[in-house]
Parts: structure tokens; sequence; C-alpha cells
């Protein structure tokens, strides 16, 4: 049995003793896992080059721990509830056993397609069970998988493809989201011309769609997994080998591929999913992210299956077919825990309390959020509607690049405050500094979240380019690892995260580089120069505002805006166009050519004085054009 904090003062003796002797808490988790070979150290670390190691020398498998260690006890046990897209679809439901069954099978199926250990392997499914299979199976034969969520773009898609030089990509025919029925296997078509190290494409049958199978190349999942039933051995993995790569946005161009390695990160979930959401044996989980992000890695498939939790998995979106889906799948499945991004909340918050009616969500015990700040609007509504007032609502703030929850309220038992993340878990150090990289000691200080002690979960390197792990986030703040974070501690000791510091914004809750998308919105034969900042969205928490210089000779601003926003959507993603584009002449440069982003932060929000010292400018009329040019648009 895992560490289960249950009273506050248990959180404060645990957190304690994290910090006085780190090694001897994480070993003692550790142990309640299965080993093939024990650790020799628990941790070897150093945050200058940076290198970081868990439980050295040690051998499993994280599979084991997820399936056959369940089996002796809860073999019959719901692992997962999927619930289709269209309510009128039958749902699944798949045991222990089953599961265990059919990643043994597929695990089979890809050492036949020639997938050895330490292989890349592209994961770009649907929300479907297959796509948590597809993962268990690369982590059972040790191969990497990553998974690419299913919104991206061809482009995007190849880009990681060929980061990470993958032999396997594993998809489906097509992906049902809401009303819309989304190709999915054609953009893998066209992402693979653009690629070479791509040797086999297995392909899911899910909407039924056309599609071109390549000779020799392509397989179809039914038939790829004929005659590959029957066990397959857990390989030993060390637990600094890689568990996966996931792709994430930065201040520059490119995304990085952030690595995760097997032992710490096993050891990490399982912990923080127990504690966080306080399951308990019987119930119910449900986190409603995409399996393509982080929380679906590790608060849909590991955390929840290491605990041998029953977890509802769901292919559809909260307004399809009415905006009273997610309420009536948590009272058909009496879902226990829900856990989902303020963006959702916000959007569900717009339909009124309504939809709610009809409802009795009284199986709720937990809400948690993710992903970016929650206003506290959007608290309250959670809190009153939804929890009925009587569930805890645990705020958690985590990065891709953390693996695992770092700061929030453990439920029930850290008493909350809105928008506050609360307190750091067990074993996470956080320290505050200030732009020189000074400690800011002591409470109601506000500064730059940083981390100054290892945890299991944290990113290894940046996939093939560890110079760029050392730089992004270990160079800022000699010693330290640098989150990227803006945050508050209040006169309480109580953490609030104030939002990103880099050039990184925030789209309901999908993390996007501002560089990356005036990369794409350059790519526009008739563009210039562009630059992408964040404003304040209702909704999304923050809107893309693009500021583009352009020729406009033999167009319309209104198709060109159009053309833009469509060249943004091929080469990222929907989820990167712009919401606004505005059209200039110049942007506003210092002498040394920098564009002086939050000029144009204050205009994209509105905000047209007190923009500070303007003196380095090379052309200060540039920000009156600019103005104008918004105040008209708006
Ligand atoms: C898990 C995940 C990470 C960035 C992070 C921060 C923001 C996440 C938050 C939050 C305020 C929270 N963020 N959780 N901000 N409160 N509870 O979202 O990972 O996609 O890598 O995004 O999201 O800015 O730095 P990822």
């Amino acid at each position: 049995m895992n560490l289960k904090i249950q009273t506050l003062s248990g959180y404060f003796h645990e957190y304690q003793k994290s910090v006085l002797e780190p090694e001897k808490f994480w070993g003692r988790i550790a142990e309640t896992f299965h080993w093939k070979k024990k650790w020799d150290n628990v941790v070897d670390w150093n945050f200058e080059e940076p290198s970081v190691k868990w439980f050295v020398n040690g051998k499993m498998n994280i599979t084991e721990n997820m399936l056959d260690r369940h089996l002796f006890t809860s073999a019959d046990k719901t692992a997962i509830l999927w619930e289709p897209n269209d309510p009128n679809e039958a749902h699944r439901t798949i045991t222990y056993q089953e599961l265990y069954d059919l990643v043994c099978q597929f695990s089979n199926t890809l050492k036949a397609q020639g997938v050895e250990k330490g292989d890349r392997v592209i994961i770009y499914m649907p929300m479907v069970p297959e796509a948590a299979i597809a993962m268990m199976a690369c982590a059972r034969i040790g191969a990497v998988h990553s998974v690419v969520f299913a919104g991206f773009s061809s482009t995007a898609l190849a880009d990681r493809i060929n980061d990470c030089q993958a032999k396997m990509v594993i998809t489906s025919d097509g992906n049902f989201r809401g009303a819309k029925k989304i190709p999915v296997k054609s953009v893998v078509d066209e992402a693979l011309e653009n690629t070479t190290s791509v040797e086999k494409v297995i392909t899911l049958k899910r909407t039924g769609e056309e599609v071109t199978m390549k000779e020799g190349r392509d397989l179809w999942w039914h038939e790829a997994i004929q005659g590959n039933e029957g066990p397959c051995p857990a390989e030993a993995m060390d637990s600094e080998d890689m568990l996966f790569i996931l792709y994430t946005s930065g201040s520059t161009g490119k995304p990085k591929g952030v690595v995760h390695t097997c032992g710490g990160y096993m050891v990490y979930t399982h912990f923080t999913f127990t504690n966080v959401f306080q399951y308990q044996a019987d119930d119910i989980f449900w986190c409603s992210a995409d399996v393509g992000w982080i929380t679906g890695h590790s608060y849909i498939v590991y955390g929840p299956l290491l605990a041998g939790a029953s977890m509802v998995m769901f292919e559809g979106v909260p307004t399809y077919p009415g905006p009273d889906r997610f309420w009536q799948v948590i009272d058909k499945y009496k879902v226990n825990q829900f856990y989902t991004a303020p963006t959702a909340i916000r959007a569900l918050q717009a339909f009124g309390q309504e939809p709610l009616e009809g409802y009795s969500l009284s199986s709720l015990k937990v809400l948690g959020t993710v992903g970016e700040p929650i206003n506290e609007e959007a608290w309250h509504w959670y809190h009153a509607f939804v929890g009925k007032g009587k569930c805890p609502i645990v705020d958690t703030w985590w990065q891709t690049e953390t693996g695992g929850i770092m700061i929030s309220p453990i439920a029930g038992i850290t008493p909350t405050k809105p928008s506050y993340a609360t307190l750091p878990l067990p074993g996470i150090q956080l320290t505050i500094l200030d732009d020189q990289g000074n400690e800011l000691k002591g409470n109601s200080v506000e500064g730059n979240l940083c981390v100054k002690f290892p945890w299991p979960s944290m990113l290894r390197t940046t996939y093939g380019d560890h110079d760029r792990c050392k730089q992004v986030y270990f160079s800022m703040f000699k010693g330290y690892y640098f989150t990227g974070d803006g945050v508050k501690r209040d006169e309480d000791g109580y953490y609030r995260i104030l939002g990103r510091v880099d050039d990184v914004i925030n789209v309901s809750g999908h993390r996007m580089g501002t560089a990356e998308v005036e990369n794409a919105i350059n790519e526009h034969p008739k563009v210039v120069e562009s630059a992408v900042v964040g404003y304040d969205h209702e909704i999304k928490g923050q809107g893309i505002y693009a500021y583009v210089i352009a020729d406009t000779t033999d167009r319309t601003e209104e198709n060109l805006i159009k053309e833009i926003k469509l060249t943004v959507s091929n080469i990222i993603g929907p989820i990167a166009r712009p919401d606004k584009i505005q059209i200039v002449t110049g942007l506003p440069k210092t002498r040394s050519g920098k564009i002086m982003r939050r000029i144009l932060r204050k205009i994209a929000n509105g905000e047209v004085s007190n923009f500070g010292d303007t003196s380095t400018l090379l052309d200060p009329s540039v920000v009156d054009q600019i103005i104008e040019g918004a105040l008209q648009k708006a």
C-alpha cells in the first residue's frame, strides 16, 4: 500500500520528512511497487548538467505494476469504462484481466512488426481504449511512445516523427469529435510524405471511412493482432530507461520532446493520484483530458491504472450532443472524482444551470482542475453547482515537464482558497526567485517559480538535444529548475499561479509558443513579419492576437486574414488559429531590433496608455498607428 495522507497534520509531517530525508521518504514509497531488481541509490543528481537519476540501477516494468500485479486480487475489477462520442453507441467495460490480455496481444503484435526496445512509436489516435492499450504495449516491450494529439496537422505530426525518428505510427481511420467526423489516417499519409523513418503504420478501424492502405507499410489493427494472443513477458527496464517522449511548446519556435523515464514516473504518478484525489478502492475516477496531453498520460493511463482504479475514458466533447454531456456521464457511471480544465468549466458555465437540471451528481466527492489558472467566478460555479457545495476542489498546478501534480490541495484535507493551488505536495521543494535570482524568503512575495530539489517524475532531457533542456530549464537560475511560471506566495504561505512569464501562451489550457504561431503565420507568402501575443479571453483563458505586416495589394484585408488563419490551421492545427489578426504597417521594435511585446500585449487587452518606458523604441509613432488600427477593429 502506497503512502496515503489522511490529515492536515499528516501532510505537514510527511512534507517535513520528504525534505529532511528525501531518500528515505521516496525509498519507502518505491518499495510498495514490484521491482525486478531493487535500486542501489534512491537519487543521484545535479542541476548543472543537468543529470537526474532516481532509483538508480533498479529494474522494473511499469505495466507489470499497472496490470499483472492487479490480477492476483482484482482481475475482474473494471479498469476502463469507455464512453463513446455518441451517447447512443454502446459503451465498453474492460476489466483488468481483459486489459492485460489486450495489452499483451498488442505487445506481441508490435514485436511481430519489428518494434524493439528503445524504438520510438508515434500514437496519433482518438480517445479510445486502444490508445491506452498502445501506450502500455510500448511500455511493456520497452519501446518509447510519443503520443501526438490527433488535432495536430500533418506538418506538426511530421516534425515530431522526424525529431524522434519514429519507426512506427499507430493511428485510426478517422475520429469522431462531437458532430464532426475527422479523417485521421489521411493526415498520417500526408505527414509520411515528408518523413523517412517510419516502416509500419497500424490503423484502428473507428469511423469506417475509406482510407488508402500502402502495401508493405500499412496494416489494420484488427488484422495485425490475429494470432498474437497470449502472454507477453514484460521487458526488464532500467529505472532510467525512457518511457515516453511528449512534445510541448516553449518560447522558441520548435516544440521540444520532453523525456520521462520509467521508475520515477511510476512512483510519482501513483503517489500523486492516490493522495491528491484521495482515491479509494471502489471509486470511479474520471479525467476528461485527452491522452495527447500530459494530463491524459499521468491521470488517465498511468496513475489510475497503477493504483488499480476504475476510470472513465471519454471520446467526445463537453457540449455534444448537448451542454449536459459531462453531467450525464457523471451520473451514468456514478463518477466519484472528476478532473477537468477551467476552460471547459467556463464554457459550460456560459450555458447557465439549466443543463444541470435532472442530474443528481450525488456520486461526486472530489472535483479537480488543471491546465491554467482558474478564475474565482468559475471556481465558485464549479463548487456550488457541480459539487453542490460539498466537494473539495483540487486546483492542481503542474507541467508536461514535471510529469505529475506539484502544487495542489489534498482533497478534503488541505483547506482551499479559490484560485489558489495552495501548497506543494510532499517532496516538492519550491522557491520563488526575483529576476536577479535572489530567493524571496517568507510570505507575501511574488516572483519566478522554481524548484530546488529533484522529484521522481521530473523531465530528464529534451529528446536529442540535452543542451536545450539545460538552456531552457536550468540556466536562467543556476542550480534551480525554472518553471516559466510567475507565482505569488500569500500571507498564509499559499501559492497562487499568476501565469507564464515567458513567451508561452495558454489557450484553453493548451500551451502554445508565440514564436511557433509566428513561424506558421510567416509561411503565408504575403506575410512579411508578425508578432503574436496572448490576450484575456472569457472562455479560453487566453486568446491569440496576431499583429501582421503583409502585402495587401492584390487582396482584401478580410480575405488575407482568412487565409492566414487557414495557414496556421494547416501548419500547426486548429487549436493554434489566431482569434484576432490585425494587419499593421510596422511593429514596435527597440533599436536593437527586439519586438516590445509588452506594448502589444497591452493593446491586445484594450489598454491604450501606460506603456511604461518606451524610450528605446526605434519609431514610437508605430505604436500610435497600431492603437488606431486596434480601435478601428474593436
Ligand atoms: C498539466 C499541464 C503547463 C502550464 C504551466 C502553467 C499552466 C497548469 C495550472 C496552470 C495555473 C494551474 N498551468 N496547471 N496554471 N493553475 N492549476 O497543464 O501541463 O500542458 O505542460 O502546461 O500550464 O502555466 O506552466 P502543460
